[in-house]
C-alpha cells in the first residue's frame, strides 16, 4: 500500500515540468499590471502568488483543491459516529488533492499519532510564561521552541539536495501538525483550568483527542474537525498564509515559518476577529443585562461602535463579496445543534442587522459576515468561554494549509520571495505629479 509521502512524490514528479515550462517558455508572459493604489494599498488583488492547494473567488468562497466546503466535507471518510471528517484526510487532501479512502486516512492518522509526543522542555517554556500573556504569544513560542527539532536543519547542515528539500520538510511538518493540538489544550488548561490536564490518548483522531484533552463532550470532536477544516486554507495572500510562505521562502524551517505565522494571524483584523466578535457580543449583553435586544436597540449598538470610529468585527473581507461559505457552516452547524443559545440568537440578529448598516455606512466593500462571526459562538456554546483561547484554535487549523503549501513551496522550487519597494517621489514621478 502507497504511503501519503510516496503519492505526494509521484504528484510532485508529474508538477515539476509544468511548472519549469512555464517559467522556462512562458516566462515574460503579462499576468497583470500594478496600480498606485495597489502599491500603496497593501498590494490589494495584485496577481502574484501561486497556489494549487486553494482558491478563493470573491462570489463564492474557498476552494480546497477545486472543492467546495461542502464537497470536501460530503467526500472525505469520517470516523465512526462522527458526522464531521477526518482533519488527517483533510492534510491529505490538501497534500495530493485526492480524496483518500478509509484505508489511507488510517495511515495518516497514525503517522500523527506516532510523532505526537511533545518534548518536555516545551512545557517547561510554555509554563514560564505569567498567566497574564495573551495563549498565541505562548502558542507561537511553544513552536518556535521545536525549531531545534528540525529534521530539514539537520539535513541542510549535512548538505541536502534541492530536489530532495521537501522530503525533510514533510517530516517537520508532520511532526508539528501532530503536536499542536496537545500543546494548544496545555496551554489553554494552563491559563483557564489552573494547569489541570488531561492526557492524549493514541487511539484517537486529531477532532477527537483534542476534545479528549480539552475534557469537552461530544459533539466537540466534531466542532474541532469543523473548525480545523474550515480554517485551513484561504489561498496565498491573507496574511497568515503569505507570511508562512514569505517565511519559508528564506528557507527557514517549518516550526520558524509557522510561528511566525500565527504572529499575523493574531492581529485584529485577521485572525483575532473571533475573539474580538465575543467580546463585542459580551459588551452588548452586559448593556442589555443578557436579553436579546431588539432589532432598533442592536441597530443602535452597531452604530456606536462604527461612529466612534471602531470595525464590526466578523464583517468585510479583503477578497470575498458574499457571505463566507465558512459562516454559513458554522451557521448550519448552530442552527442544528444550539438553535437556543443565547449567543447563537445574538450573533443571528446581528446577520441580519450589520450588512444593511455596512452598506449605508458606505465604506466596507463587502458587507457581509466572514467566519468569525459564527466559530466563537459554537465555542462558547460548548463552554470555551476564554475568547482570548479562539485564535489558537484558529491556528491549528490554519497551520495544515500552510504547511502544505510550503510543502509544495519546496517541491516546486519557489525561490526567495522579493518584490521591490519604491519611494514616494517615485511615485509621484510615475503619478506624473512631480
Ligand atoms: N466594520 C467597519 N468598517 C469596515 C469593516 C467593518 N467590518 N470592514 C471594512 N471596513 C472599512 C475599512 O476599515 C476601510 O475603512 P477606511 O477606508 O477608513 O480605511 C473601508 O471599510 C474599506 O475597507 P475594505 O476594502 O472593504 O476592506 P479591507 O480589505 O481594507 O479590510 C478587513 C478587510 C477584513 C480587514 C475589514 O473588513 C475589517 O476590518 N473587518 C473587521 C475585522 C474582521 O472581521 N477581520 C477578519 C477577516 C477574516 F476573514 C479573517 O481574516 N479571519
Amino acid at each position: 500500500k502507497k504511503t501519503l509521502k510516496q503519492t505526494l512524490s509521484e504528484k510532485i514528479d508529474k508538477q515539476r515540468p509544468r511548472t519549469k515550462k512555464l517559467l522556462k517558455e512562458y516566462g515574460d508572459v503579462v499576468v497583470d499590471q500594478v496600480t498606485i493604489a495597489q502599491v500603496i494599498g497593501g498590494m490589494r488583488g495584485i496577481k502574484s502568488l501561486v497556489t494549487d492547494i486553494s482558491y478563493l473567488d470573491p462570489e463564492e468562497g474557498i476552494r480546497y483543491r477545486g472543492y467546495t466546503l461542502e464537497e470536501v466535507i460530503e467526500g472525505l471518510p469520517k470516523p465512526k459516529g462522527g458526522d464531521m471528517p477526518y482533519v488527517e484526510g483533510l492534510f491529505y487532501l490538501l497534500l495530493t488533492g485526492d480524496f483518500p479512502n478509509q484505508e489511507e486516512v488510517q495511515q495518516v492518522v497514525d503517522e500523527f499519532s506516532k510523532r505526537r509526543i511533545v518534548p518536555r522542555f516545551v512545557y517547561d517554556v510554555i509554563d514560564s510564561f505569567p498567566t497574564s500573556s495573551h495563549p498565541m504569544a505562548i502558542f507561537s513560542t511553544a513552536i518556535l521552541t521545536l525549531n531545534r527539532e528540525s529534521v530539514f536543519n539537520r539535513q541542510y547542515q549535512a548538505g541536502l539536495s534541492k530536489k530532495d528539500y521537501w522530503e525533510a520538510t514533510y517530516e517537520d511538518a508532520l511532526n508539528l501538525l501532530a503536536k499542536l493540538p496537545e500543546i494548544a489544550a496545555y496551554i489553554y488548561n494552563k491559563l483557564y483550568r489552573k494547569g489541570e490536564r488531561i492526557l492524549s490518548d493514541p487511539n484517537l483522531d486529531m477532532g477527537a483527542n483534542f476534545a479528549q484533552m480539552m475534557g469537552i463532550e461530544k459533539p466537540y470532536d466534531d466542532v474541532s474537525r469543523l473548525h480545523f477544516i474550515i480554517h485551513s486554507d484561504h489561498e496565498s495572500g491573507n496574511v497568515s498564509a503569505h507570511t508562512g510562505h514569505l517565511v519559508a521562502s528564506s528557507l527557514s524551517d517549518i516550526y520558524l515559518s509557522i510561528s511566525a505565522m500565527i504572529n499575523g494571524l493574531a492581529g485584529p483584523l485577521h485572525g483575532l476577529a473571533n475573539q474580538e466578535v465575543l467580546r463585542w457580543l459580551q459588551e452588548v449583553m452586559n448593556k442589555m443585562d443578557n436579553k436579546l435586544p431588539s432589532t432598533e436597540e442592536m441597530e443602535q449598538f452597531v452604530w456606536n461602535t462604527l461612529n466612534s470610529g471602531q470595525v464590526i468585527p466578523g464583517f468585510g473581507h479583503a477578497v470575498l463579496r458574499k457571505t463566507d461559505p465558512r459562516y454559513k457552516l458554522q451557521r448550519e452547524f448552530s442552527q442544528k445543534h444550539l438553535p437556543d443559545d443565547p449567543i447563537f440568537k445574538y450573533a443571528d440578529l446581528l446577520y441580519k442587522v450589520v450588512p444593511p448598516i455596512l452598506q449605508k455606512h458606505g465604506k466596507a466593500k463587502n458587507p457581509w459576515p466572514n467566519v468569525d462571526a459564527q466559530s466563537g459562538v459554537i465555542q462558547w456554546h460548548y463552554g470555551v468561554k476564554d475568547y482570548d483561547f479562539y485564535t489558537v484554535l484558529f491556528g491549528i487549523g490554519r497551520s495544515i494549509g500552510i504547511c502544505a503549501n510550503i510543502i509544495w513551496d519546496r517541491a516546486l522550487g519557489y525561490p526567495l520571495e522579493r518584490p521591490k519597494s519604491v519611494t514616494t517621489d517615485m511615485l509621484e514621478k510615475i503619478a506624473g505629479i512631480k
